[in-house]
């Protein structure tokens, strides 16, 4: 079976502010072909809900779920109890940012709660936790495990590997041609 056929990846994340984070999971896994299904669950505004979803997951056949989460973070957690389907869990720093300003608010802690909250699951209930934020690594690990199973996909990831070695030659190249202080005005200058 081709790995574009199906949906295989289910994206949650425990509210819409969280969005202006996750999207840049979905965008890597666009960006493969990988589908993904995409929806708002929240651990402890609907609980219910958390449950249910676990089972539509499994219904589904989705091989991994990312789920993110701001705050104390039980989303990623929570579900990996309810399912054997790997969690992906990304510690998200927003809090309670719903408005359109493109500002974020951080937590009290920074993202550090969320972090230690996905990442300090006890033993037997495991979700494998990316850095704060890192909604796009998440994604990129999703692929790498489905590329276990799919050998388009670890032919489509070796390319991608290999872009990020070029354009960091690229760069390095255009530093040693202008020298530091320069290629630093030019690239970062506002
Ligand atoms: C968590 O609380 C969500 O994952 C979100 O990061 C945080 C704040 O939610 P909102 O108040 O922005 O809805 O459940």
């Amino acid at each position: 079976m081709s790995y574009s056929k199906k949906t295989l990846v289910g994206i949650i994340m425990g509210s819409s502010s969280d969005s202006k984070i996750m999207h840049a999971a979905a965008t890597i896994l666009d960006e493969f072909g990988v589908k993904h299904e995409d929806q708002i669950v929240s651990a402890h505004r609907t609980p219910t809900r958390l449950t249910e979803y676990a089972k539509h997951a499994e219904q589904e056949g989705f091989k991994i779920i990312i789920a993110g989460a701001g705050g104390s973070a039980h989303l990623p957690g929570m579900i990996a109890s309810h399912t054997v389907i790997p969690v992906i869990g990304v510690p998200i720093m927003v809090y309670n940012d719903k408005n359109k300003s493109s500002n974020f608010k951080a937590s009290a802690f920074g993202g550090l709660d969320s972090l230690l909250s996905i990442s300090e699951m006890p033993t037997g209930s495991p979700v494998a936790t990316v850095g704060v934020n890192k909604a796009a690594n998440a994604g990129l690990y999703a692929i790498k495990i489905l590329a276990n199973e799919f050998p388009d996909l670890k032919v489509k990831l070796k390319k991608y590997k290999s872009k990020q070695h070029e354009s960091v030659l690229r760069e390095s190249h255009e530093m040693k041609k202008m020298g530091l202080s320069k290629f630093t005005s030019k690239k970062f200058k506002k």
